[in-house]
């Protein structure tokens, strides 16, 4: 009995050694946290219920963490609903290629860096390629979640057939059991467009949800009951309920709202931002269809992204594929919300999949492969157009 209060007063303290490390969440005035408009009465009480087991169900060994785990809740990582903080990255390792994880039996692909006191967590086999990624913000994800896949495709140039040097395409992924695609989904070979990751190879929010439990904090569910400790499945650690609620609140968080619209600087780097080519890939405009949830059903969205992979060039190369993936190809991120992601990461930006670029400036630089052209274009542009372009995505 004292050994079982020793053991959680010694976890207790490791994990306070670690979250004081972390930066002060946001202002209340910053959070980017909160509903679209116009939920039922029934429907805003889903998102508060999911609002709590995202933000501030934190995870102990009495309620299922681990043994082995990244973190004790899902807003340690996505705090305020903004993006992460780096030194909260996930790291995954072993898929360089077709040929899937050559080190499933050594815990791949997924690090979990931390363990519960009597288990070993695990470490990276040395000499193996790993990715390290930054989390996403969370909002207005319920409205890319339901852009119609035709839509997507359409955006689509695989074999760049006009020309432009952009050649974006879809990820076409396997879908675990317990996701049921949307209504008129398109499918190839049984695969389907992933479209949530750094990468595109998650298909929709409940399988980022239940894998997230999983494979970040050691909780198993219904639909990913597998101990990432013993390889074994085991009894749900969290119900259906709690994961459908969180699932509903992801769906439903809104959209970062743009300021400084009618700043003419804003307006002008608006039009640079077209005129260099930056919106061939972050496709200011989208639409979504059908969906239960009338506030999110056939709406046009803003979100500066076409959800398709591009190759992004050597320097983005991080050794890692995922679904069709390949290692130098990334999702184009959305760009709503992007003036925000300081306040969520600490007061400064770290943007590109693992944070290495410290200014909106730094990640344009970085562009290369498909987006070489573009990046060249910004870096041709007067001081003042470039000012104007910066400030545009400054009010995003
Ligand atoms: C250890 C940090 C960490 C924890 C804990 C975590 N996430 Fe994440 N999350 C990430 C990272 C990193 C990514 C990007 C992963 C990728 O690209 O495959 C991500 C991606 C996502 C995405 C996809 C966003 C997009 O734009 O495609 C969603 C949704 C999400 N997480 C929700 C959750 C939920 C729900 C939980 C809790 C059940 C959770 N996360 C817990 C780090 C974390
Ligand atoms: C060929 C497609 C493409 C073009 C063209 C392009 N981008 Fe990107 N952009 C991407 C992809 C893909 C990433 C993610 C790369 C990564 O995470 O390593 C990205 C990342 C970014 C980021 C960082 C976002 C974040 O949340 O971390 C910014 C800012 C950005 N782009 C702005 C621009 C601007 C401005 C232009 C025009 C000068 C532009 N992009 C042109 C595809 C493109
Ligand atoms: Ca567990
Ligand atoms: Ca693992
Ligand atoms: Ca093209």
């Amino acid at each position: 009995m004292w050994k079982n209060a020793y053991r959680s007063a010694l976890f207790a303290l490791v994990l306070a050694g670690c979250e004081k490390t972390l930066p002060p969440a946001p202002e209340d005035a910053d959070l980017l946290d909160g509903p679209v408009a116009g939920l039922s009465p029934e429907q805003s009480g889903r998102f508060l219920a999911g609002d709590r087991a995202f933000n501030d169900e934190k995870f102990t060994a009495a309620t299922g963490l681990g043994p082995l785990f990244v973190s004790t809740s899902c807003g340690s990582c996505h705090p305020g609903d903004g993006k992460g903080h780096p030194i909260q990255a996930l790291t995954r390792f072993g898929q360089s290629d077709h040929t899937g994880n050559q080190y499933l039996h050594l815990g791949g692909p997924q690090l979990q860096h931390r363990a519960l006191p009597g288990y070993s967590p695990e470490q990276l086999p040395p000499g193996v390629p790993y990715t390290r990624l930054v989390a996403p913000a969370n909002t207005g994800l319920g409205f890319l979640e339901l852009v119609p896949d035709a839509e997507l495709l359409a955006l689509a140039d695989p074999d760049d057939a006009n020309g432009d040097g952009i050649s974006g395409r879809l990820n076409w992924i396997n879908l675990p059991d317990y996701v049921s695609p949307q209504p008129g989904a398109l499918a190839q070979n049984g695969r389907y467009i992933g479209r949530f990751g750094k990468k595109a190879a998650v298909y929709n929010l409940l399988q980022q949800t239940a894998t997230a439990y999983n494979q970040d904090m050691g909780i198993t569910s219904f639909y990913e009951p597998v101990d990432t400790y013993t390889g074994q499945p085991i009894d749900p650690e969290v119900n259906n309920q709690t994961i459908l609620d969180v699932v509903f609140y992801l769906r439903t968080l809104k959209v970062p709202v743009q300021r400084d619209t009618d700043v003419p600087a804003v307006i002008s780097g608006r039009q640079v931002f077209d005129r260099i080519g930056c919106a061939a890939c972050h496709t200011p405009t989208l639409h979504t269809g059908i969906s239960p949830i009338t506030a999110l059903a056939y709406r046009e969205i803003h979100p500066y992204t076409d959800l398709l992979l591009h190759d992004m060039g050597p320097d983005l190369d991080d050794g890692y594929t995922e679904g069709s993936a390949l290692t130098q190809e990334w999702r184009t991120p959305p760009l709503w919300g992007l003036g925000l992601s300081a306040n969520a990461q600490g007061g400064r930006y770290f943007l590109l999949h693992d944070g290495r670029a410290e200014s909106i400036h730094a990640a344009i630089l970085l562009h290369g492969g498909e987006a070489r052209y573009s990046r060249d274009q910004y870096n041709g542009l007067d001081p003042a157009e470039k000012a104007q372009l910066l400030q545009f995505l400054e009010s995003l």
